[in-house]
C-alpha cells in the first residue's frame, strides 16, 4: 500500500478504538483505493483520505420508551452522516440489540460508495439503536420508534437526511417513525424517509428492491459468461427482507432456493423454495413469535440448529442476513463446492481474508456496495416520486432497477479493468464509487 494510504489506514486504526467492524470495512476500502491515490497527488495536499474517513457529524441520543407492563427502559440512539458530497446523506436505521458505534461507522461507510454507485444524488448515512424488536408487542413498537424521533427529527430532513430501513426496521417501523416526524414538524414532508407505505409516499417495488437488485446484478455476472438463473441452485442465508425479495427472484427466473436461515440455524429444501413458502418468510419476519425454526416445522423440512448453510452445495451463494456470516472456513467449503457467483446480499457477510480466498479460487464476487445497491437506488427514487408529487408503476420502478444493476455492475467491471484488476468486482466497485465523491469533494474545498 503506498505511505500515504497505509498512514491515513493505521491512524484511523489507532484513533478509532475498540471499532473492528469499522477497521474492517475501511481496511478493504482503502487498499482499493491507493491506484486512485497514486494518480492524483493533489489529492494527498488536500487531505482527501483523512477527511473522507471522519464522518461529517456523529449524533448520539437517549431513547427512553415504556413497555407494556409500564417498565421504563433507556437504549441509546444514532445517526452517522457520514458523507454530504453528492447529496443529502442517505442510509437506513437498524434496531438490534448489536448496534454501536463502529457496526454504524462501517455501515455509513460503506454507504457513501454504495449510493455513489447508484448514479444518483445521494450521500452516506447510517443509523439505528440497540433496541431488540423481538417479542415487542406493536404497541412497544410504536412507543419506541415514536421516542427514537422526538430525538432524531432535528437533524434529517428531505434535502438534508433522508433515513430508511435496515435490520428490524420495516414498513411497520418507517410508518410509525414518519406519524411522528409529521406530528412534531407540523409539516407533510414525505420524502424526509423512505421505504414508506404505500398509502403515503412508498415507492411500489421498494420492499423488494434490495434482493430483486442483487439478482439482477447476478444475473449480469452470469450473462457475461453466456449463462442464467435458470436452473442454478442457489444458497441464500437470513429469511429476512432481503434474503425474501432474492428468493422471490431467484425463483421467478427458474433458480432453486435450497436453503434460507436465521441466527438459529438454516432450513434445507431440496426441492428448493416455492411461492407459498417466500410468502410465509414475511409472515415469521413480522411475526412476534415465530422464527425460522418454525418455517422448517410448518413445511416439514430438515433444520440445521446453530449451523450455517455454506457447506450446501449452489452454483450461486448469497449471504442476505448479517455482518461477518462467512469466514475464511466456510470461504473453503464455498470453494470446495464448485460455486461459480458469490453475491452478497447483506453488507460486510464477508471476512476480508474470505473475499481474498474466494477470489483467489476462482469464485466471482460480487460485493455488497454494488450488488445490494438496488434498495438505496429505489429509496432514491421514492424520493424523486415524493419530490415530483407522482408515482410511477411496478413495471416502471422495477425497469430502472434493473437498468441501474446493470449499470454499476458494468460501471465496477469496466472501472477494476480500466486499473489493471482484471473482473475484480470488489476494487472496481470501491474506486468506481469513490472517483464521483473524491471528484465532488475537491470541488467543494476543505470542508
Ligand atoms: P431483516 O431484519 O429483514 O432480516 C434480518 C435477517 O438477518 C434475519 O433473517 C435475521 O435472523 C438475520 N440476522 C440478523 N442479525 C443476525 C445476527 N447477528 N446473526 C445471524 N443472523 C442475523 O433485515 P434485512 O433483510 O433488511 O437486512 C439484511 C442485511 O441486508 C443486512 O446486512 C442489511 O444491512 C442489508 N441490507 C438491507 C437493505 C434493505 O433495504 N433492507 C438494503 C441493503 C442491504 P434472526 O431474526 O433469526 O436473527
Ligand atoms: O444498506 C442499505 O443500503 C439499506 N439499508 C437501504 C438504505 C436506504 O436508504 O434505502
Amino acid at each position: 500500500m503506498s505511505q500515504y494510504v497505509k498512514r491515513v489506514l493505521s491512524d484511523l486504526i489507532e484513533k478509532n478504538p475498540g471499532q473492528p467492524e469499522f477497521h474492517q470495512a475501511a481496511t478493504e476500502i482503502l487498499e482499493s483505493l491507493e491506484v486512485v491515490f497514486d494518480k492524483h497527488p493533489e489529492y494527498e495536499k488536500a487531505a482527501l483520505l483523512e477527511r473522507f474517513v471522519e464522518p461529517e457529524r456523529v449524533i448520539m441520543f437517549r431513547v427512553p420508551w415504556t413497555d407494556d407492563s409500564g417498565k421504563v427502559h433507556v437504549n441509546k440512539g444514532y445517526r452517522i452522516q457520514f458523507n454530504s458530497a453528492i447529496g443529502p446523506y442517505k442510509g437506513g436505521l437498524r434496531f438490534h440489540p448489536t448496534v454501536n458505534l463502529s457496526i454504524l461507522k462501517f455501515l455509513g461507510f460503506e454507504q457513501i460508495l454504495k449510493n455513489s454507485l447508484t448514479g444518483l444524488p445521494i450521500g452516506g448515512g447510517k443509523g439505528g439503536a440497540d433496541f431488540d424488536p423481538k417479542g415487542k408487542s406493536d404497541n412497544e413498537i410504536m412507543n419506541f420508534c415514536q421516542s427514537f424521533m422526538t430525538q432524531l427529527y432535528r437533524h434529517i430532513g428531505p434535502d438534508v437526511d433522508v433515513p430508511a430501513g435496515d435490520i428490524g426496521v420495516g414498513g411497520r417501523e418507517v410508518g410509525y417513525l414518519f406519524g411522528q416526524y409529521k406530528r412534531i414538524r407540523g409539516a407533510y414532508e414525505n420524502g424526509v424517509l423512505t421505504g414508506k407505505g404505500i398509502s403515503f409516499g412508498g415507492s411500489l417495488i421498494r420492499p423488494e428492491a434490495t434482493g430483486y437488485g442483487a439478482v439482477y446484478f447476478a444475473q449480469r455476472m452470469l450473462e457475461r459468461v453466456g449463462d442464467t438463473v435458470k436452473g442454478k441452485t442457489v444458497v441464500i442465508s437470513g429469511y429476512g427482507n432481503v434474503a425474501w425479495g432474492a428468493a422471490e427472484k431467484v425463483t421467478q427466473l427458474g433458480g432453486k432456493v435450497v436453503t434460507i436461515s436465521g441466527s438459529k440455524g438454516y432450513v434445507y429444501d431440496e426441492n428448493g423454495l416455492d411461492a407459498e413458502k417466500i410468502k410465509y418468510m414475511l409472515e415469521i419476519r413480522a411475526s412476534k413469535d415465530l422464527g425460522i425454526e418454525d418455517f422448517a416445522k410448518k413445511f416439514n423440512l430438515p433444520f440445521f440448529k446453530g449451523e450455517k448453510p455454506w457447506g450446501v452445495k449452489a452454483d450461486i451463494v448469497m449471504p442476505c442476513a448479517t455482518q461477518n456470516e462467512v469466514n475464511l472456513d466456510d470461504a473453503k467449503k464455498i470453494v470446495a463446492n464448485g460455486t461459480r457467483c458469490y453475491v452478497e446480499g447483506a453488507n460486510m457477510p464477508t471476512s476480508n481474508e474470505a473475499v481474498k480466498y474466494l477470489q483467489e479460487n476462482g469464485v466471482f464476487v460480487a460485493p455488497a456496495k454494488a450488488a445490494n445497491a438496488g434498495g438505496v437506488a429505489v429509496s432514491a427514487l421514492e424520493m424523486s416520486q415524493n419530490s415530483q408529487r407522482l408515482s410511477w408503476t411496478s413495471e416502471e420502478v422495477d425497469e430502472k432497477l434493473k437498468a441501474i444493476m446493470i449499470n454499476i455492475h458494468d460501471s465496477a467491471a469496466q472501472t477494476a479493468e480500466e486499473y489493471g484488476f482484471g473482473y475484480d468486482l470488489v476494487k472496481g466497485a470501491n474506486i468506481s464509487g469513490f472517483k464521483k465523491v473524491a471528484e465532488a469533494m475537491m470541488a467543494q474545498g476543505i470542508i
